[in-house]
């Protein structure tokens, strides 16, 4: 094999990628528990009065329910110990249980939490809670950052909530159900300005009809995706995995890109564009680009999928 996934991780090593949101990250897990808490509430509730989240679906709740329900029925100050025992990511059969969600069923624990939290049904941000002057500076980073980057360090403070699911031994994971693939009538086509690769043409239309099996089709048997600030995932089967439990209802919205040759016949395509999450729609434009590595029978050995450091990265196409 002429190529590694190491290697093609470093094609197009000019796109800019939002160094910002791990940068941030980072500094947000050295904050203690009520800070976290504190700070994620404020950062929510400002960000709610220009952008409208989704409530999640009810099919997707009802396997957080039973947790979310114990913690319902919990004195204020338990309540509390519960979300800073998240925070912290202690060994709690309640940090256990979420270690087990999927990406989207964390973030819908903690819609619910926060529109208890609201209503006065769990514990509140105690009023008037000064923020840690770290956490203060955190707070004000995020405020700088364009929306997309914004989510997405909301998103990745969640997932990093719970216990360690490397610590867990084996567990069964817990994700939403899988909605079955847009009907043919109802798929959409894009087209990609200086882009007519069959393979990445196909690979947005069946990602944005949920159609994973036809995506995975796409892939070669040892090709990998690399999800923006992660590793690569590895492997048809993990990478299927992926698509099913973390990757349903996307909008790929892919604005243009440039096709090269690269070395032993494969070929290396860059596209740029936004993304939509369903839990934010039409109100978030993300502005992301896909690396393709392909090999020369056209299939996908690597691609990455970046956030942009700024809209101008979505012109950068240089290699
Ligand atoms: O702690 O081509 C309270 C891939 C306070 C697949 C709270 C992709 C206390 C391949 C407010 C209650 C997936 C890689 C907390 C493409 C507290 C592919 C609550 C890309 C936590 C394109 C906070 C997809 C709450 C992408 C409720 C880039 C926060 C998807 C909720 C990106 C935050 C999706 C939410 C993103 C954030 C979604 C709902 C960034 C959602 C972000």
């Amino acid at each position: 094999m002429p190529f590694t996934i190491d290697a093609a991780r470093g094609i197009f090593p000019n796109t800019l990628t939002a160094d910002a949101v791990p940068a941030t990250i980072a500094r947000f897990v050295q904050l203690n528990a009520e800070d976290q808490l504190a700070l994620i509430w404020f950062a929510y509730t400002e960000m709610g009065k220009t952008i409208t989240i989704a409530a999640p679906g009810a099919a997707n709740m009802v396997l957080a329910e039973g947790t979310m329900n114990e913690i319902k029925n919990l004195s204020f100050p338990e309540q509390t110990q519960v979300m800073c025992d998240l925070a912290n990511r202690d060994d709690t059969p309640i940090c256990r249980a979420y270690a087990s969600w999927s990406v989207n069923i964390k973030l819908g624990f903690w819609y619910q939490l926060g529109q208890w939290m609201e209503q006065g049904t769990v514990a509140p941000i105690p009023e008037g809670y000064k923020l840690s002057a770290n956490a203060s500076a955190v707070l004000q980073s995020i405020r700088g950052l364009e929306s997309g980057q914004q989510i997405t360090v909301l998103r990745n403070a969640v997932v990093g909530m719970g216990y360690d699911t490397s610590q867990m031994g084996s567990y069964t994971k817990v994700a939403e159900p899988i909605v079955p693939p847009s009907a043919p009538s109802a798929r959409t086509s894009v087209t990609i300005e200086g882009v007519s690769n069959p393979t990445v043409v196909n690979y947005v239309n069946n990602m944005n009809a949920n159609d994973f099996d036809a995506v995975i089709e796409l892939f070669t048997a040892d090709g990998a995706l690399q999800p923006p600030f992660q590793r690569p995932i590895v492997g048809k089967d993990n990478v299927f995995k992926y698509l099913r439990e973390d990757c349903q209802n996307l909008k790929l919205m892919p604005e243009r890109g440039v096709t090269e040759p690269a070395d032993d016949g494969f070929t290396q395509i860059k596209v740029t564009g936004k993304v939509q999450t369903p839990w934010f729609g039409a109100g978030v434009g993300m502005n992301m680009a896909w690396r393709f590595l392909l090999n020369p029978e056209g299939k996908i050995f690597f691609v990455a999928i970046d956030l942009l450091a700024s809209p101008k990265e979505l012109l950068n196409l240089a290699r």
